[in-house]
Protein backbone atom coordinates (compact mmCIF):
# COMPACT_ATOMS: atom_id res chain seq x y z
CA UNK A 1 0.00 0.00 0.00
CA UNK A 2 1.28 3.30 -0.63
CA UNK A 3 2.87 5.77 2.21
CA UNK A 4 1.69 9.23 3.05
CA UNK A 5 4.38 11.67 3.51
CA UNK A 6 3.43 14.25 5.73
CA UNK A 7 6.20 17.53 4.86
CA UNK A 8 5.41 20.35 7.38
CA UNK A 9 7.58 23.04 8.80
CA UNK A 10 7.86 21.67 12.40
CA UNK A 11 7.59 17.64 13.30
CA UNK A 12 6.26 16.58 16.58
CA UNK A 13 8.55 14.09 17.13
CA UNK A 14 6.64 11.71 20.25
CA UNK A 15 8.96 11.89 23.12
CA UNK A 16 8.32 9.69 26.27
CA UNK A 17 10.98 11.56 28.32
CA UNK A 18 9.93 15.01 27.95
CA UNK A 19 6.15 14.45 27.79
CA UNK A 20 4.60 15.36 24.97
CA UNK A 21 1.47 17.78 24.34
CA UNK A 22 -0.02 17.17 20.96
CA UNK A 23 0.36 20.56 19.08
CA UNK A 24 -2.23 22.32 16.55
CA UNK A 25 -0.89 20.10 13.51
CA UNK A 26 -0.16 17.12 15.07
CA UNK A 27 -3.70 17.10 16.79
CA UNK A 28 -4.92 17.49 13.25
CA UNK A 29 -3.09 14.54 11.87
CA UNK A 30 -3.61 12.47 14.70
CA UNK A 31 -6.14 10.22 12.70
CA UNK A 32 -4.35 9.86 9.58
CA UNK A 33 -0.96 8.87 11.19
CA UNK A 34 -2.99 6.48 12.86
CA UNK A 35 -4.73 4.86 10.02
CA UNK A 36 -2.02 4.74 7.32
CA UNK A 37 1.55 4.16 6.64
CA UNK A 38 3.31 7.67 7.32
CA UNK A 39 6.38 8.91 7.31
CA UNK A 40 6.61 12.58 7.98
CA UNK A 41 9.41 14.83 7.24
CA UNK A 42 10.33 18.51 8.31
CA UNK A 43 12.62 20.76 10.38
CA UNK A 44 14.01 19.36 13.89
CA UNK A 45 13.60 22.87 15.70
CA UNK A 46 17.56 22.36 15.98
CA UNK A 47 19.71 25.32 15.09
CA UNK A 48 23.79 24.31 14.00
CA UNK A 49 26.57 26.13 12.74
CA UNK A 50 26.56 26.02 9.10
CA UNK A 51 28.21 22.80 7.83
CA UNK A 52 27.14 20.99 11.49
CA UNK A 53 23.13 20.44 9.98
CA UNK A 54 22.28 16.61 10.17
CA UNK A 55 19.14 15.20 8.66
CA UNK A 56 17.75 11.81 11.51
CA UNK A 57 15.28 9.48 10.89
CA UNK A 58 13.24 8.12 14.04
CA UNK A 59 10.79 5.63 13.80
CA UNK A 60 8.29 5.28 16.43
CA UNK A 61 4.90 4.09 17.28
CA UNK A 62 4.31 2.81 13.95
CA UNK A 63 5.25 6.43 12.16
CA UNK A 64 9.07 7.40 10.76
CA UNK A 65 9.88 11.03 11.31
CA UNK A 66 12.78 12.52 8.77
CA UNK A 67 14.19 15.74 10.99
CA UNK A 68 16.65 17.88 9.59
CA UNK A 69 18.26 20.77 11.18
CA UNK A 70 18.50 24.05 9.87
CA UNK A 71 21.55 26.25 9.66
CA UNK A 72 21.55 29.35 11.53
CA UNK A 73 21.39 31.40 8.04
CA UNK A 74 18.53 29.04 6.98
CA UNK A 75 16.58 29.94 10.76
CA UNK A 76 17.08 33.66 9.96
CA UNK A 77 16.42 33.78 6.08
CA UNK A 78 13.38 31.10 5.74
CA UNK A 79 11.87 31.31 8.98
CA UNK A 80 12.50 34.02 11.07
CA UNK A 81 12.37 36.25 7.47
CA UNK A 82 10.33 34.78 4.88
CA UNK A 83 7.77 32.45 6.78
CA UNK A 84 7.44 34.75 9.94
CA UNK A 85 8.12 38.48 8.27
CA UNK A 86 6.48 38.01 4.62
CA UNK A 87 4.13 35.21 4.12
CA UNK A 88 2.60 35.26 7.87
CA UNK A 89 1.47 39.17 7.34
CA UNK A 90 0.46 39.31 3.81
CA UNK A 91 -1.61 36.53 4.01
CA UNK A 92 -2.96 37.70 7.19
CA UNK A 93 -3.69 40.89 5.20
CA UNK A 94 -1.08 42.92 7.02
CA UNK A 95 1.15 44.26 3.58
CA UNK A 96 1.98 47.12 6.42
CA UNK A 97 4.11 44.53 8.76
CA UNK A 98 5.91 42.59 5.94
CA UNK A 99 9.52 43.40 5.37
CA UNK A 100 10.88 41.67 2.49
CA UNK A 101 14.61 41.29 1.37
CA UNK A 102 15.84 39.20 -1.46
CA UNK A 103 18.10 37.50 0.64
CA UNK A 104 15.31 35.90 3.28
CA UNK A 105 13.49 34.62 -0.30
CA UNK A 106 16.67 33.13 -1.66
CA UNK A 107 16.74 31.40 1.85
CA UNK A 108 13.53 30.44 1.59
CA UNK A 109 14.01 29.30 -1.86
CA UNK A 110 16.90 27.15 -0.40
CA UNK A 111 15.61 25.41 2.40
CA UNK A 112 12.35 24.15 0.44
CA UNK A 113 15.18 22.62 -2.28
CA UNK A 114 16.97 20.85 1.23
CA UNK A 115 13.89 19.74 1.93
CA UNK A 116 13.02 18.06 -1.15
CA UNK A 117 16.33 16.52 -2.01
CA UNK A 118 15.74 14.97 1.46
CA UNK A 119 12.19 13.65 0.44
CA UNK A 120 13.87 12.70 -3.13
CA UNK A 121 16.16 10.24 -1.32
CA UNK A 122 13.45 8.09 0.26
CA UNK A 123 10.22 8.85 -2.14
CA UNK A 124 8.92 5.84 -3.81
CA UNK A 125 6.84 6.37 -7.28
CA UNK A 126 3.64 5.62 -5.62
CA UNK A 127 3.73 7.28 -2.14
CA UNK A 128 1.46 10.06 -1.69
CA UNK A 129 2.88 13.81 -0.61
CA UNK A 130 0.61 15.61 1.72
CA UNK A 131 2.56 19.24 2.37
CA UNK A 132 1.69 21.55 5.66
CA UNK A 133 1.25 25.67 5.06
CA UNK A 134 2.80 28.80 4.07
CA UNK A 135 6.44 27.39 4.93
CA UNK A 136 6.80 24.72 1.42
CA UNK A 137 4.70 27.04 -1.17
CA UNK A 138 7.05 25.62 -3.66
CA UNK A 139 8.10 22.22 -2.67
CA UNK A 140 5.69 20.47 -5.43
CA UNK A 141 7.81 22.60 -8.14
CA UNK A 142 11.25 21.20 -6.24
CA UNK A 143 9.52 18.10 -6.64
CA UNK A 144 8.74 18.13 -10.30
CA UNK A 145 12.09 19.46 -11.29
CA UNK A 146 13.55 16.23 -9.93
CA UNK A 147 11.52 14.12 -12.24
CA UNK A 148 9.00 13.44 -9.84
CA UNK A 149 5.29 12.30 -10.86
CA UNK A 150 3.78 11.44 -7.02
CA UNK A 151 -0.04 12.67 -6.03
CA UNK A 152 1.22 15.71 -4.36
CA UNK A 153 -0.78 17.93 -2.05
CA UNK A 154 -0.83 21.29 -0.51
CA UNK A 155 -2.98 22.59 2.80
CA UNK A 156 -2.96 26.20 3.50
CA UNK A 157 -3.12 26.15 7.53
CA UNK A 158 -3.77 30.44 7.34
CA UNK A 159 -5.53 32.76 5.14
CA UNK A 160 -5.60 33.08 1.10
CA UNK A 161 -5.98 36.95 0.90
CA UNK A 162 -7.50 38.30 -2.43
CA UNK A 163 -5.26 38.93 -5.76
CA UNK A 164 -5.33 42.33 -4.80
CA UNK A 165 -2.76 42.26 -1.30
CA UNK A 166 -0.97 38.68 -2.99
CA UNK A 167 0.24 41.13 -6.13
CA UNK A 168 1.59 43.72 -3.24
CA UNK A 169 4.10 40.67 -2.48
CA UNK A 170 7.66 41.59 -4.64
CA UNK A 171 8.18 38.31 -6.34
CA UNK A 172 4.86 36.82 -5.54
CA UNK A 173 4.69 35.75 -9.59
CA UNK A 174 8.19 33.46 -8.87
CA UNK A 175 6.04 32.17 -5.86
CA UNK A 176 2.09 31.81 -5.95
CA UNK A 177 2.45 29.88 -9.09
CA UNK A 178 4.63 27.42 -7.96
CA UNK A 179 1.02 26.18 -6.39
CA UNK A 180 0.10 25.04 -9.56
CA UNK A 181 2.87 22.01 -9.44
CA UNK A 182 0.45 20.43 -7.16
CA UNK A 183 -2.17 17.75 -7.56
CA UNK A 184 -4.42 19.67 -4.96
CA UNK A 185 -4.86 22.64 -3.12
CA UNK A 186 -6.22 23.24 0.19
CA UNK A 187 -7.97 25.94 2.08
CA UNK A 188 -9.76 26.36 5.62
CA UNK A 189 -12.47 28.30 3.66
CA UNK A 190 -14.63 28.91 0.71
CA UNK A 191 -13.65 32.43 0.46
CA UNK A 192 -9.77 31.18 0.96
CA UNK A 193 -10.25 28.48 -2.39
CA UNK A 194 -12.25 32.01 -4.21
CA UNK A 195 -9.36 34.25 -3.69
CA UNK A 196 -6.97 31.60 -4.92
CA UNK A 197 -8.95 31.27 -7.73
CA UNK A 198 -9.26 34.59 -8.86
CA UNK A 199 -5.28 35.23 -8.40
CA UNK A 200 -5.19 32.27 -11.21
CA UNK A 201 -7.66 34.10 -13.17
CA UNK A 202 -6.39 37.22 -12.85
CA UNK A 203 -2.30 36.77 -13.28
CA UNK A 204 -2.04 33.04 -14.50
CA UNK A 205 -4.79 34.06 -17.16
CA UNK A 206 -6.61 30.79 -15.94
CA UNK A 207 -10.29 30.73 -17.09
CA UNK A 208 -12.32 33.76 -15.29
CA UNK A 209 -14.61 31.49 -13.20
CA UNK A 210 -13.88 29.93 -10.23
CA UNK A 211 -12.63 26.89 -11.29
CA UNK A 212 -12.02 23.50 -8.90
CA UNK A 213 -10.01 22.12 -11.65
CA UNK A 214 -7.94 23.49 -14.21
CA UNK A 215 -6.00 21.71 -16.54
CA UNK A 216 -2.09 22.30 -16.09
CA UNK A 217 0.91 20.91 -18.66
CA UNK A 218 -0.04 16.96 -18.42
CA UNK A 219 -2.07 17.26 -15.18
CA UNK A 220 -5.33 18.42 -13.17
CA UNK A 221 -4.65 20.72 -10.55
CA UNK A 222 -7.80 21.27 -8.47
CA UNK A 223 -8.88 23.25 -5.45
CA UNK A 224 -10.62 22.35 -2.14
CA UNK A 225 -11.82 23.55 0.89
CA UNK A 226 -11.61 21.05 3.80
CA UNK A 227 -11.87 22.86 7.38
CA UNK A 228 -9.67 21.88 9.70
CA UNK A 229 -11.88 20.77 13.26
CA UNK A 230 -11.18 19.42 16.89
CA UNK A 231 -11.68 15.54 17.81
CA UNK A 232 -14.47 17.09 19.15
CA UNK A 233 -15.90 14.27 21.20
CA UNK A 234 -12.78 13.55 22.82
CA UNK A 235 -12.46 17.38 23.70
CA UNK A 236 -15.42 17.26 25.52
CA UNK A 237 -14.78 14.06 27.84
CA UNK A 238 -11.37 15.56 28.92
CA UNK A 239 -13.30 19.20 29.25
CA UNK A 240 -15.93 17.47 32.02
CA UNK A 241 -12.76 15.22 33.42
CA UNK A 242 -10.57 18.54 33.97
CA UNK A 243 -13.32 20.77 35.08
CA UNK A 244 -13.67 17.99 38.14
CA UNK A 245 -9.67 18.73 39.46
CA UNK A 246 -8.54 20.74 41.73
CA UNK A 247 -6.80 23.07 39.33
CA UNK A 248 -9.67 24.47 37.84
CA UNK A 249 -11.52 24.41 40.71
CA UNK A 250 -9.04 26.18 42.54
CA UNK A 251 -9.43 29.08 39.28
CA UNK A 252 -12.44 29.32 39.79
CA UNK A 253 -12.72 29.49 43.47
CA UNK A 254 -10.52 32.51 42.83
CA UNK A 255 -11.68 34.60 40.19
CA UNK A 256 -14.76 37.05 41.49
CA UNK A 257 -18.21 36.70 39.61
CA UNK A 258 -18.48 34.99 35.73
CA UNK A 259 -15.48 33.94 34.16
CA UNK A 260 -14.76 35.07 30.60
CA UNK A 261 -11.49 33.40 29.07
CA UNK A 262 -9.31 34.26 25.77
CA UNK A 263 -6.57 31.52 24.68
CA UNK A 264 -4.25 33.05 21.73
CA UNK A 265 -0.66 32.74 21.08
CA UNK A 266 0.86 36.13 21.10
CA UNK A 267 0.22 36.90 17.37
CA UNK A 268 -0.78 40.58 16.08
CA UNK A 269 -3.20 38.27 14.10
CA UNK A 270 -4.86 37.50 17.00
CA UNK A 271 -6.43 41.12 18.07
CA UNK A 272 -5.53 41.09 21.71
CA UNK A 273 -4.65 44.75 22.06
CA UNK A 274 -8.15 45.55 20.45
CA UNK A 275 -9.88 43.03 22.53
CA UNK A 276 -8.34 44.60 26.01
CA UNK A 277 -9.44 48.09 24.50
CA UNK A 278 -13.29 46.14 23.56
CA UNK A 279 -13.14 45.23 27.51
CA UNK A 280 -12.23 49.04 28.97
CA UNK A 281 -15.26 49.99 27.14
CA UNK A 282 -17.47 47.17 28.37
CA UNK A 283 -16.53 47.99 31.68
CA UNK A 284 -16.72 52.23 31.27
CA UNK A 285 -20.41 51.16 29.84
CA UNK A 286 -21.35 48.72 32.47
CA UNK A 287 -20.84 49.67 36.46
CA UNK A 288 -23.10 47.10 37.67
CA UNK A 289 -20.99 44.58 36.15
CA UNK A 290 -17.76 45.44 38.01
CA UNK A 291 -16.63 42.81 40.37
CA UNK A 292 -19.35 40.49 38.91
CA UNK A 293 -17.01 39.69 36.04
CA UNK A 294 -13.13 38.25 35.56
CA UNK A 295 -11.60 38.08 32.00
CA UNK A 296 -8.18 35.82 31.90
CA UNK A 297 -6.52 36.04 29.23
CA UNK A 298 -3.93 32.83 28.51
CA UNK A 299 -1.28 33.77 25.99
CA UNK A 300 1.88 32.36 25.13
CA UNK A 301 4.52 33.79 23.65
CA UNK A 302 5.89 33.11 20.04
CA UNK A 303 8.30 34.05 18.15
CA UNK A 304 9.65 36.63 20.78
CA UNK A 305 13.10 37.36 18.05
CA UNK A 306 11.11 39.41 16.20
CA UNK A 307 10.75 42.60 16.60
CA UNK A 308 6.85 42.95 15.64
CA UNK A 309 6.08 40.76 18.71
CA UNK A 310 8.16 42.16 21.07
CA UNK A 311 6.42 45.43 20.30
CA UNK A 312 3.17 44.10 21.06
CA UNK A 313 4.20 42.37 23.97
CA UNK A 314 5.05 45.61 25.46
CA UNK A 315 1.70 47.19 24.47
CA UNK A 316 -0.38 44.91 25.75
CA UNK A 317 1.54 44.37 28.76
CA UNK A 318 0.81 48.11 29.14
CA UNK A 319 -3.03 47.98 28.36
CA UNK A 320 -3.67 45.14 31.35
CA UNK A 321 -1.65 47.40 33.52
CA UNK A 322 -4.07 50.49 32.43
CA UNK A 323 -7.30 48.30 33.07
CA UNK A 324 -6.59 46.35 36.62
CA UNK A 325 -5.38 49.89 37.44
CA UNK A 326 -8.39 52.19 36.30
CA UNK A 327 -10.64 49.24 37.32
CA UNK A 328 -9.85 47.35 40.01
CA UNK A 329 -9.55 47.68 43.31
CA UNK A 330 -7.86 45.60 46.50
CA UNK A 331 -10.82 42.97 46.34
CA UNK A 332 -11.13 42.94 42.34
CA UNK A 333 -9.03 42.44 39.37
CA UNK A 334 -10.86 42.79 36.26
CA UNK A 335 -8.07 40.99 34.09
CA UNK A 336 -6.14 38.40 34.57
CA UNK A 337 -3.56 38.18 32.29
CA UNK A 338 -0.44 35.65 31.44
CA UNK A 339 2.27 34.71 29.70
CA UNK A 340 2.24 31.38 30.67
CA UNK A 341 1.19 28.28 28.58
CA UNK A 342 -1.02 25.61 30.15
CA UNK A 343 -1.58 21.99 29.38
CA UNK A 344 -3.89 21.27 26.99
CA UNK A 345 -6.15 19.25 30.01
CA UNK A 346 -6.07 22.42 32.11
CA UNK A 347 -7.34 24.51 28.86
CA UNK A 348 -10.27 22.14 28.51
CA UNK A 349 -10.84 22.50 32.19
CA UNK A 350 -10.74 26.16 32.05
CA UNK A 351 -12.84 26.60 28.92
CA UNK A 352 -15.44 24.67 30.46
CA UNK A 353 -15.44 26.92 33.60
CA UNK A 354 -16.24 30.09 31.44
CA UNK A 355 -19.38 31.53 31.28
CA UNK A 356 -17.26 33.37 28.04
CA UNK A 357 -15.11 32.38 25.50
CA UNK A 358 -13.87 35.44 23.19
CA UNK A 359 -12.11 34.98 20.11
CA UNK A 360 -11.22 38.20 18.02
CA UNK A 361 -8.74 37.43 16.15
CA UNK A 362 -8.27 40.48 12.72
CA UNK A 363 -7.65 37.49 10.62
CA UNK A 364 -7.19 33.44 11.14
CA UNK A 365 -7.13 30.57 8.58
CA UNK A 366 -9.71 28.64 11.19
CA UNK A 367 -8.75 28.95 15.22
CA UNK A 368 -9.31 26.01 16.82
CA UNK A 369 -9.23 27.60 20.52
CA UNK A 370 -13.33 28.77 19.13
CA UNK A 371 -14.12 25.37 18.52
CA UNK A 372 -11.97 24.02 21.71
CA UNK A 373 -14.28 26.18 23.62
CA UNK A 374 -17.64 25.10 22.25
CA UNK A 375 -16.48 21.33 22.77
CA UNK A 376 -15.75 21.81 26.38
CA UNK A 377 -19.29 23.35 27.49
CA UNK A 378 -21.31 21.62 29.64
CA UNK A 379 -24.85 21.25 26.80
CA UNK A 380 -27.07 21.80 30.28
CA UNK A 381 -25.39 25.09 30.89
CA UNK A 382 -22.98 26.44 28.02
CA UNK A 383 -21.12 29.53 28.23
CA UNK A 384 -21.79 32.14 24.71
CA UNK A 385 -18.92 32.43 22.14
CA UNK A 386 -18.07 35.68 21.21
CA UNK A 387 -16.10 35.19 17.59
CA UNK A 388 -14.74 37.34 15.29
CA UNK A 389 -16.00 37.79 11.16
CA UNK A 390 -12.34 37.36 10.03
CA UNK A 391 -11.64 33.90 11.41
CA UNK A 392 -12.33 30.72 9.43
CA UNK A 393 -14.37 29.41 11.79
CA UNK A 394 -16.88 32.09 11.87
CA UNK A 395 -18.04 30.02 8.30
CA UNK A 396 -19.12 27.01 10.04
CA UNK A 397 -19.82 29.11 13.39
CA UNK A 398 -23.25 31.34 12.75
CA UNK A 399 -24.41 30.66 16.02
CA UNK A 400 -21.39 32.32 17.61
CA UNK A 401 -21.81 35.81 18.72
CA UNK A 402 -20.32 37.10 15.72
CA UNK A 403 -18.40 40.50 15.79
CA UNK A 404 -16.49 42.70 13.71
CA UNK A 405 -12.70 43.07 16.18
CA UNK A 406 -12.24 46.57 14.32
CA UNK A 407 -15.66 47.62 16.09
CA UNK A 408 -14.07 47.62 20.10
CA UNK A 409 -17.27 49.34 21.10
CA UNK A 410 -19.82 46.66 19.58
CA UNK A 411 -17.49 43.94 20.63
CA UNK A 412 -18.01 45.52 24.86
CA UNK A 413 -21.74 45.49 23.75
CA UNK A 414 -20.98 41.66 23.10
CA UNK A 415 -19.31 41.18 26.13
CA UNK A 416 -22.71 42.21 27.86
CA UNK A 417 -24.97 40.37 25.74
CA UNK A 418 -23.21 36.47 26.46
CA UNK A 419 -22.55 37.53 30.25
CA UNK A 420 -26.26 38.35 30.64
CA UNK A 421 -27.47 35.69 27.87
CA UNK A 422 -30.96 33.27 29.23
CA UNK A 423 -30.02 30.03 29.31
CA UNK A 424 -32.50 28.37 26.75
CA UNK A 425 -30.79 31.02 23.81
CA UNK A 426 -27.40 29.34 25.21
CA UNK A 427 -28.85 26.05 25.04
CA UNK A 428 -30.04 26.61 21.53
CA UNK A 429 -27.07 28.49 20.38
CA UNK A 430 -24.67 25.79 21.76
CA UNK A 431 -26.86 23.15 20.42
CA UNK A 432 -26.22 24.18 16.84
CA UNK A 433 -23.02 24.92 17.22
CA UNK A 434 -21.46 21.59 18.55
CA UNK A 435 -23.80 20.13 15.46
CA UNK A 436 -21.38 22.13 13.26
CA UNK A 437 -18.39 20.74 15.04
CA UNK A 438 -19.23 17.15 14.94
CA UNK A 439 -19.61 17.69 11.26
CA UNK A 440 -16.21 18.97 10.75
CA UNK A 441 -14.35 16.46 13.44
CA UNK A 442 -10.87 16.16 12.24
CA UNK A 443 -11.51 12.01 12.26
CA UNK A 444 -12.80 12.59 8.77
CA UNK A 445 -10.00 15.98 7.51
CA UNK A 446 -6.89 13.97 6.24
CA UNK A 447 -9.31 11.32 5.20
CA UNK A 448 -11.36 13.48 2.85
CA UNK A 449 -8.03 15.49 1.57
CA UNK A 450 -6.06 12.27 1.30
CA UNK A 451 -9.41 10.58 -1.02
CA UNK A 452 -9.75 13.67 -2.99
CA UNK A 453 -5.61 14.24 -3.64
CA UNK A 454 -5.91 10.46 -4.75
CA UNK A 455 -9.41 9.76 -6.23
CA UNK A 456 -9.94 6.66 -3.40
CA UNK A 457 -11.63 5.79 -0.88
CA UNK A 458 -8.86 6.28 1.95
CA UNK A 459 -11.06 5.93 4.44
CA UNK A 460 -11.06 2.10 3.53
CA UNK A 461 -7.27 2.29 3.16
CA UNK A 462 -6.98 1.91 6.89
CA UNK A 463 -4.34 -0.17 8.29
CA UNK A 464 -5.18 -3.04 9.60
CA UNK A 465 -5.53 -2.79 13.72
CA UNK A 466 -2.62 -5.26 14.45
CA UNK A 467 -0.38 -2.09 13.75
CA UNK A 468 1.49 -0.98 16.60
CA UNK A 469 -0.63 2.61 17.06
CA UNK A 470 1.17 6.34 16.81
CA UNK A 471 2.37 7.88 19.70
CA UNK A 472 0.79 11.41 20.17
CA UNK A 473 -0.07 11.50 24.14
CA UNK A 474 2.73 11.35 27.07
CA UNK A 475 3.74 7.79 27.76
CA UNK A 476 4.73 9.22 31.06
CA UNK A 477 2.47 10.13 33.96
CA UNK A 478 -0.39 12.28 33.02
CA UNK A 479 0.38 15.59 32.16
CA UNK A 480 0.05 18.36 34.89
CA UNK A 481 -2.45 20.52 35.20
CA UNK A 482 -0.48 23.76 36.21
CA UNK A 483 1.58 25.56 33.72
CA UNK A 484 3.32 23.86 31.51
CA UNK A 485 7.30 24.12 32.63
CA UNK A 486 9.74 25.30 30.05
CA UNK A 487 10.33 21.62 29.23
CA UNK A 488 6.99 20.61 28.26
CA UNK A 489 6.24 21.41 24.68
CA UNK A 490 3.19 22.84 24.20
CA UNK A 491 1.06 23.51 20.76
CA UNK A 492 2.37 27.66 20.01
CA UNK A 493 6.18 26.20 20.04
CA UNK A 494 5.34 24.22 16.80
CA UNK A 495 4.12 27.33 15.02
C1 LIG B 1 -2.84 27.91 12.69
C2 LIG B 1 -3.76 28.95 12.06
C3 LIG B 1 -5.63 27.30 12.26
C4 LIG B 1 -2.88 27.81 22.81
N1 LIG B 1 -2.34 28.11 24.01
C5 LIG B 1 -1.99 26.95 24.56
C6 LIG B 1 -2.32 25.91 23.69
N2 LIG B 1 -2.87 26.47 22.63
C7 LIG B 1 -3.41 25.70 21.51
C8 LIG B 1 -4.89 25.88 21.37
C9 LIG B 1 -5.11 25.46 19.92
C10 LIG B 1 -3.78 25.86 19.27
O1 LIG B 1 -2.83 26.08 20.30
C11 LIG B 1 -3.91 27.18 18.54
O2 LIG B 1 -4.60 26.94 17.36
P1 LIG B 1 -5.28 28.14 16.55
O3 LIG B 1 -6.08 27.52 15.48
O4 LIG B 1 -6.12 28.94 17.48
O5 LIG B 1 -4.11 29.08 16.03
P2 LIG B 1 -2.64 28.94 15.32
O6 LIG B 1 -1.63 28.43 16.27
O7 LIG B 1 -2.35 30.29 14.78
O8 LIG B 1 -2.85 27.87 14.13
C12 LIG B 1 -5.18 28.73 12.56
C13 LIG B 1 -4.62 26.29 12.76
O9 LIG B 1 -3.32 26.59 12.27
C14 LIG B 1 -4.98 24.85 12.36
O10 LIG B 1 -5.16 24.71 10.99
O11 LIG B 1 -6.87 27.08 12.92
O12 LIG B 1 -6.04 29.66 11.93
O13 LIG B 1 -3.30 30.27 12.36
O14 LIG B 1 -5.25 24.07 19.81
O15 LIG B 1 -5.57 25.09 22.31
N3 LIG B 1 -2.12 24.60 23.95
C15 LIG B 1 -1.57 24.29 25.15
N4 LIG B 1 -1.20 25.27 26.05
C16 LIG B 1 -1.40 26.59 25.81
O16 LIG B 1 -1.12 27.43 26.66
N5 LIG B 1 -1.37 23.01 25.46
Amino acid sequence: MARVFIISNRVAVPDPERGVHAGGLEVALKSTLKRHECVWLGWSGEVKPAGQTQTKTITTGGVTYIVTDLSEEDYEEYYNGFANRVLWPILHYRLDLAEFTRRDLSGYLRVNEHFAAELDKVLEPDDIVWVHDYHLVPLAKELRQRGRHNRIGFFLHIPMPPAEILTAMPNHEKLVPALLHYDLVGFQTDGDAQNFARYLATECGMPAHIPRRIGVHDRTMRIGTFPVGIETREFTRRAERAARSSFVREVRDSVAGALMLGVDRLDYSKGITLRLDAYERFLVANPNWHGEVTYAQITPRSRSSIHEYAQMEHEIDTAAGHINGTYGDLSWTPLRYTNKPYTRTALAGLYRAARVGIVTPLRDGMNLVAKEYVAAQDPANPGVLILSRFAGAAAEFGDALIVNPYDPEAVGSAIRRALEMPLDERIQRHGNLYRALLDSDIRFWGDRFLSSLTGYDMTSAALPASRPKAVVTPTTAPPSMRPATPTEPVAPALR
